[in-house]
This record gives structure tokens, sequence and C-alpha cells, in this order.
């Protein structure tokens, strides 16, 4: 009896150690198993983050997100990874192709059917405010300032918008059009406001390229692009007014595209040519005198209408203008986007343009 109880408390003692021992062993594989689910999940993470570079070496920040399936099983081995909305349509452009494969040619241009503003935002609901557009399916080969210097011209700015809009679209530009309208009824610097649509569109957007057109001209072949060359550009080369020729070889006038880089180099356009005449010529020496060719569309892809017009008040011929042209050697490096000064009275931004009306003084007598 009494060796039976002795070996049933040992029996006993023996069960106590053996159920202690699976305690234990419980225990510590319940730690390890904790320890690795943490590392699973790190992995896991640390996959979000990787994925996107090894996919397309693109440098686009934005993170994946894990796709639900995922995040109800944090430790699937399947991931599966979906990019965010911003980051499909970044990744999804490429750069447009040059030349936009929706140019037409030739196109029809008349100044006898009336048109509306109306009409033309109708025509036009891909525009931003103040007359900004870019592609939705590809990344604009550049970004375009078109600068018009303006007063007292509404009819013809109309035919402009009704016209350019649709060309520019089509050229598939990165673009904003800045009517740079002078302030009461002084005589008329049309340099001087090219001057101050360069500075002021720059303040709203990083453009890498300024295309400067009087508002009563039109081109007739969408092949022109108005965009920026390896050398300054003149894109009004056959107007109708010429007869489709080019009035002198010098010629620079009309419309034409500096880059940033050009317009810097000859310290942009000068200001103190007031009245009709010269500035386009004293443009055309800074850009020789600084080592720049002129480059230009053949006859055909360059023609273009203007519209007829009257002369208008406070733009007749500049009697100094001769006097001028002859010294832009000497006067282009003090004269110019380091010596702008004007006063912007008001900014309109309308679906088809910013419309800036600045004050840019009067002739010192
Ligand atoms: N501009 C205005 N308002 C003005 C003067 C000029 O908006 O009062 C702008 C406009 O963009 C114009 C550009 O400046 O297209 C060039 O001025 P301009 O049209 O006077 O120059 P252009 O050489 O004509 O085209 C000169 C007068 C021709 C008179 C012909 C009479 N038969
Ligand atoms: C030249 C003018 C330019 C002008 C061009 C065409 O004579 O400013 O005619 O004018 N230069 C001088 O007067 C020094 S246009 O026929 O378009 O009115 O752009």
């Amino acid at each position: 009896m009494g060796d039976t109880t002795l070996n049933f408390t040992l029996l006993h003692r023996i069960c106590s150690v053996v159920v202690l021992l699976c305690v234990v062993h419980l225990s510590v594989t319940l730690f390890f198993y904790v320890r690795t689910l943490d590392l699973r999940i790190s992995f896991l993470q640390n996959q979000e983050t990787q994925i996107p570079t090894q996919i397309e070496n693109s440098t686009v920040s934005s993170k994946y997100n894990i796709s639900e399936t995922t995040k109800n099983s944090a430790v699937s081995t399947r991931v599966i990874l979906t990019p965010n909305a911003t980051e499909k349509a970044a990744r999804a452009l490429d750069k447009c192709p040059d030349p936009s494969p929706l140019l037409v040619g030739p196109l029809r241009v008349e100044f006898s059917d009336p048109v509306t503003l109306d009409g033309v935002r109708s025509q036009n609901p891909h525009l931003q405010s103040g007359g900004r557009y870019k592609p939705k399916d590809c990344v604009a080969l550049q970004k375009v300032a078109l600068i018009i210097p303006f007063r007292h011209r509404d009819e013809h700015l109309k035919y402009w918008l009704y016209y350019l809009h649709p060309i520019l679209q089509r050229q598939q530009l990165d673009y904003g059009v800045y009517v740079i309208n002078q302030y009461g009824e002084e005589t008329f610097n049309r340099a001087k406001l090219l001057n101050v649509g360069y500075v002021e569109a720059l303040k709203e957007y990083d453009y890498d390229c300024f295309v400067f057109s009087d508002v009563d001209l039109i081109p007739m072949d969408d092949r022109n692009t108005y965009k920026c060359y390896s050398q300054p550009r003149h894109l009004s080369v056959s107007m109708d007014k010429f007869g489709f020729n080019l009035p002198y070889l010098q010629y620079f006038g009309g419309v034409s595209s500096l880059s940033k880089e050009q317009y810097l180099k000859i310290n942009g356009f000068p200001n103190n040519y007031w009245g009709w005449g010269g500035e386009d010529d004293d443009i055309y020496n800074r850009l020789s005198f600084k080592g720049m060719s002129i480059s230009r569309p053949d006859g055909t892809i360059g023609k273009c209408r203007m519209i007829r017009h009257q002369r208008d008040k406070k733009n007749e011929p500049n009697p100094q203008r001769f006097d001028r042209i002859a010294h832009t050697r000497e006067t282009m490096n003090r004269d110019g986007i380091n010596s702008l000064e004007y006063k912007v009275v008001n900014v309109e931004k309308d679906q088809l343009y910013t419309k800036i009306i600045v004050d840019v003084g009067k002739p010192s007598r």
C-alpha cells in the first residue's frame, strides 16, 4: 500500500513536470510566432514602397495602396498592389509626339463670318480659366505663353481667339493666352507691353517659351507650330498683305517666338519705342548682336492673314525710330527687361484669356 502511494506521488510529479514543459514550449512557440509575424508585416510594408521603382524606374514619389485582399490578411505572401489614381495618371503619360498627329495642314481663314466670345467659349470646353490648356493624354513638349499687345481691338481679338485656340490645342501645347492691354490713351508702346507679358506670365506658371503675336494675325496652316526652336523663330513669314512674301530679310514683326533663354540673352525688348515702327527691327538687331540667327517655317506653312484695319489713334509712326535702331548695340544692355517699370491696373481672368491692364507710362519729352 505504502509503495502504491509512493508510485502515485512520483507519477503525479512527473505529469506536472511534463505539463509545465508543455506550457513553456507553447509559450516559447507563441513568442517566436508573434516575432516573425512582425517581421512578415514589415516585409510587406517594405515591398509596398519598393515595387513602384522596380516596376518602372520612375521618380514619381506617391505611394501604392495595398489592395483590400492583402490588407485583410497581412500574412499572405501574395502581394497585390494597385497604383493610386494620381500615380496611374502620371505613369500613363508619355511626351506628346512631334509633330502632333492632330494637325490638319492648310486652313480656311476669313473674317466675314460673325464671331461671338460666347460662341468661342462653348467651342473650347477644355480651356481652363485664363485661356489655359494642356493636353490630357500626353505631356506637352513645351509650356508656351502667348502674349498679345493690345488696346481697342476687341473685334480682332475675337477672331484671334476663335482661330488660335483650336490650332494651339491641335498642336498639343501646354499654353496660356495673355492679352496685355495698355491703360489710358497715351502713345502705344508695343515692345514694352511684350516685356510686361513676359514678366506677368512667368509669375503664374513656369513657361519655357514665349510667342509674341499681334492681335490681327492668323496662321493659315496649323503645321506652323507656335513654339520655340533652337534659334529665335519668326512665325509670320508669309503674310497676305505682303503678297505672301517677306517684306525684307531681317523682318521680325508680326508673330515671333523666343525661349526664356533667348529672351534673357538679349535683355528682353526695348521699352522706349513709342508709336509705330522700328521696335521689331531693334529686337532683330539684339538677336544678331548676340550671335543668334532667325529660324523660319517655309513660305507655305508660314502663310498668314492679317485683319485689315486703319492706323490706330496714338500709334502714329515714331519719328525717332531710325535713330534708335541705329544705336541698338549701345542701348540694349541698359534698356530692356532690366529697366522695365510698369503698374498693373487690373487683371481679368476669362475662360479664353488673361487680360492684364497695365500702365506703361508715357514717352519722356
Ligand atoms: N495694337 C493695338 N492697339 C493699338 C495699336 C496696336 O492693339 O492701338 C497692337 C495690335 O496687337 C497690333 C499690334 O499692336 O496688331 C501692331 O500694331 P499695328 O497693327 O498698328 O501695326 P501694323 O504694322 O499696322 O499691323 C500699321 C498701320 C497700318 C495702317 C494701314 C492703313 N491702310
Ligand atoms: C518697317 C518698320 C517695321 C515694320 C515693317 C512692316 O519699315 O517696324 O516696316 O510694317 N521699320 C521701321 O520703320 C524702322 S508694316 O508694313 O507691317 O506696317 O514692322
